[in-house]
């Protein structure tokens, strides 16, 4: 293990476990989210530009190597044609997971159509359109990863504990803001009650003495 200056051991950076491929690199503004999620859960991972129809015989090769350099999911976005999650796919038996880009002008349903519409025998795991599909590509990786490394598993738990307690929270607040718009219930209920006292009160005066 080498030493930095100070005499300690220096970590070695962990090995990529993820490989993020886009298309061009116009597609890393949303594909970026995909690696964001990955850092946020200490996921190793590299990001490249490969096209599979600019530089097919890159593209191949790279998905041929990565099994052998540890690699352990592909993460693709591509938009227009997206013909690169399958071509990966077509060259490796790690998973692919898919994410079709809006690129073209038609809103990214060419690309959701060319990633998602593989034949039978080469799979792609397509996630949704744009960045939701980048994220959650991620995420799905995460807990691909996470079959078979206990702590990823236990990070994923909080990370939906975090998920649900962000929805309660935002629950707390709309509720905050609707009693804040209408009169509380004890002032209706307060109210209520005097209006029945003033009408209990008419009719016994109303009433003749005995
Ligand atoms: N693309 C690149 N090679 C094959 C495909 N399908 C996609 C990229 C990008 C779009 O074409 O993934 O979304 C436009 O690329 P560019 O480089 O023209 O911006």
């Amino acid at each position: 293990m080498k030493k930095t200056t100070n005499g300690k051991a220096k970590q070695a950076p962990a090995a990529p476990r993820v490989a993020i491929l886009m298309g061009s690199d116009s597609d890393w503004g949303v594909m970026s989210a995909a690696s964001d999620r990955l850092a946020s859960f200490g996921v190793a991972h590299e990001a490249h530009v490969l096209s599979a129809h600019r530089s097919p015989e890159e593209t191949a090769q790279f998905a041929r190597d990565a099994k052998k350099r540890g690699l352990a999911v592909f993460i693709c976005g591509a938009g227009a044609a997206a013909h690169l999650a399958g071509a990966v796919s077509a060259q490796t038996t790690l998973p692919v997971l898919g994410v079709p880009l809006d690129a073209s002008g038609l809103g990214g349903l060419d690309a959701l159509l060319a990633t998602v519409q593989m034949p039978a025998g080469i799979p792609v795991g397509t996630l949704a359109i744009g960045k939701a599909g980048a994220d959650n590509a991620a995420i799905l990786a995460v807990q691909i990863l996470a079959l078979s490394d206990p702590d990823l598993a236990v990070e994923l738990e909080g990370y939906k504990v975090g998920l649900a307690e962000g929805v309660a929270e935002k629950d707390r607040r709309l509720q905050e803001s609707i009693a804040a718009k209408r009169p509380s219930a004890a002032r209706t209920i307060a109210g209520k009650a005097r209006e029945a006292d003033a009408a209990v009160s008419a009719r016994r005066g109303a009433r003749p003495r005995i």
